[in-house]
């Protein structure tokens, strides 16, 4: 009776080993699979900027590997580019109402007003080339018009990774047009960021906080970026911020704001 339930046990075991094989082999994929942790934002107008305009953003992060998606409609039109970042080490906030100061003479809400709630430059949303800090207001690589439809895949810094995780990550989007002209004047003064830019140039348009994203559609994003080893920066990005010497910082006017404007369309 015994040895007759230790046979069937036995035979049982030995059926079941060719069964655990392929299963083994199905659970161990040959590539570890990458994980994409996905953040969103709803942007919002400032509105003590007499801007009426709306977005969202959306970031999935995988190590310091950033796919970002910026929507934006209702901005300064024509040629006006429009400076956005991702700020960082701040209060995780934008700028409410309240906050705004006179700025020759009107109430509005500049950078460093805003400062406390959203803080630092940590990214550079540009179109090309270096993404840093260091090209902060490199305006011939920022999008340009009432309407942004923005996508790209940047290396960010280990403190902009860790303030997404934080809830500190705020995507900024700069360029009002506060008096209603249709372009960047000197109705608010001179840029505190830069003399020679006008304000409007450089005020908060849309601001918003990046959370966890609650959606659950998000398009897995390991099949197009291999595995892990790419993690550091695709070879594209790292050649452009190789060639970033040729970042554009603005000490240009007002005047040749149109200049630099019409020349980069050549590039
Ligand atoms: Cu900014």
């Amino acid at each position: 009776m015994h040895s007759i339930h230790a046979r069937v046990l036995t035979a049982m075991a030995v059926a079941a080993v060719p069964l655990a094989l392929p299963a083994a082999a199905w659970a161990a994929p040959a590539e570890p699979a990458v994980a994409w942790t996905p953040y969103q934002a709803t942007l919002n107008p400032v509105t003590a900027n007499h801007v009426t305009g709306s977005g969202k953003a959306m970031i999935q992060l995988s190590g310091n590997t950033a796919k970002i998606t910026v929507t934006a409609s209702g901005l300064v039109g024509g040629a006006s580019p429009h400076a956005m970042h991702i700020h960082v080490d701040g209060a995780g906030a934008c700028p409410t109402p309240s906050e705004a100061k006179s700025h020759n003479g009107h109430s509005s809400t500049n950078v460093a007003d805003a400062m406390k709630d959203y803080g630092m430059i940590g990214t550079s949303l540009t179109t090309s080339g270096d993404s840093t800090a260091k090209s902060a207001l490199a305006v011939t690589r920022f999008p340009a018009g009432s309407s942004v439809n923005y996508s790209r895949t940047i290396e960010v810094s280990d403190d902009v990774a860790a303030n997404l995780k934080s809830g500190k990550a705020v995507l900024v989007v700069h360029g009002i047009d506060y008096n209603s002209n249709g372009k960047y004047d000197n109705v608010l003064g001179a840029s505190e960021l830069d003399k020679t830019l006008p304000a409007e140039a450089t005020d908060p348009a849309l601001c918003g906080a990046f959370t966890a994203s609650q959606m659950t559609s998000m398009p897995n994003g390991a099949a197009d970026t291999g595995d892990g080893a790419t993690q550091g920066g695709s070879g594209t990005d790292n050649g452009m911020i190789a060639g970033g010497g040729a970042a554009v910082l603005i000490g240009v006017g007002a005047g040749t704001w149109a200049l630099r404007r019409r020349s980069s369309v050549t590039r």
